[in-house]
């Protein structure tokens, strides 16, 4: 619906980037935590968590989701969404792990793909594992469709109910190996939802800004954040998740889409 409150979900910071790549990442505890929040005061009602090690690697572990997840909850209301994507190679076991601590959503991701020059592994039996951990723990997965093959996927596992009926969608288009970030791509994925499927577009890198400005007047929802594009503009590098944030609201308003609040955005993501 064209008027129907825009939900913002910000990844914070993802599994690829590093400080070498800009120096605003968070990757602390207490920086992810402190760039959540600020996120979740600017606009967003979801966060997409991926945390990291003590070295500042991607990590799946228990302790350290616990620990960020407790300090955005110490400090704003959101809806929290792991990651069980992880990195690229990261076992199967270990990204099903922070599952244990029931978070509102988690992230599903529809298929195996070439992503830059690794695989992200998503065989059949990693999907309907870490679907299976969800429904069993109540955990609303959002389906992460990188490629029209993926919303295939979809079709065949609703038929099979290892999926629910009904779904929340994010377009992650612009990943070397996936669809790319072009409009026409995310007309086709949206023409293959089925009425009353909500979605989001997630463009990385330079199609972050296209994609969200198209999604806002098609009546979708928006993931901006570190984890899909470091740049505020071309040559300039974004201070903050917040800023990208700002930025997306600005727009929403512009184009009369009010901001989805934290109770809105889970009435309609059916939390
Ligand atoms: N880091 C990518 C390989 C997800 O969070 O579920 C996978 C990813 C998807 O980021
Ligand atoms: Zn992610």
């Amino acid at each position: 619906m064209m008027n129907e409150p825009l939900i913002i979900t910000c990844a914070i910071v993802g599994a690829e980037m590093t400080r070498h790549d800009t120096p605003y990442l968070p990757l602390t505890p207490d920086e992810l935590a402190q760039s959540a929040v600020e996120a979740v005061e600017a606009g967003a009602s979801v966060i997409h968590l991926h945390v990291r090690d003590e070295e500042g690697k991607p990590s799946q572990r228990i302790d350290i989701f616990e620990e960020v997840t407790e300090k955005i909850r110490n400090n704003c209301d959101c809806i929290i969404q792991y990651s069980t994507g992880g990195a690229a190679g990261t076992p199967l076991e270990e990204r099903a792990a922070p599952l244990e601590l029931k978070p509102d959503m988690a992230s599903l991701s529809m298929g195996t793909m070439n992503f830059g020059d690794e695989i992200f592994e998503n065989s059949e039996k990693t999907i309907i594992t870490l679907a299976s951990v969800m429904r069993e723990k109540g955990i609303i997965p959002e389906l992460e469709i990188f490629d029209l093959g993926m919303m295939e996927t979809v079709g065949r596992f609703i038929k099979k109910d290892l999926l629910p009926k009904k779904f929340h969608t994010q377009f992650v288009l612009g990943v070397p190996g996936g669809m790319s970030g072009e409009a026409g791509n995310l007309f086709t994925l949206t023409e293959r939802l089925g009425k009353g499927q909500s979605w989001s577009v997630a463009g990385i890198g330079r199609y972050e800004l296209p994609l969200a400005a198209h999604a806002i007047a098609m009546g979708g929802h928006v993931r901006v954040g570190l984890e899909d594009n470091i740049y505020y503009r071309k040559g300039e590098l974004a201070k903050s998740n917040a800023q990208l944030v700002e930025r997306i609201v600005r727009i929403a308003l512009e184009l009369d889409r009010p901001l989805a609040n934290v109770e809105k955005a889970r009435d309609l993501l059916l939390l």
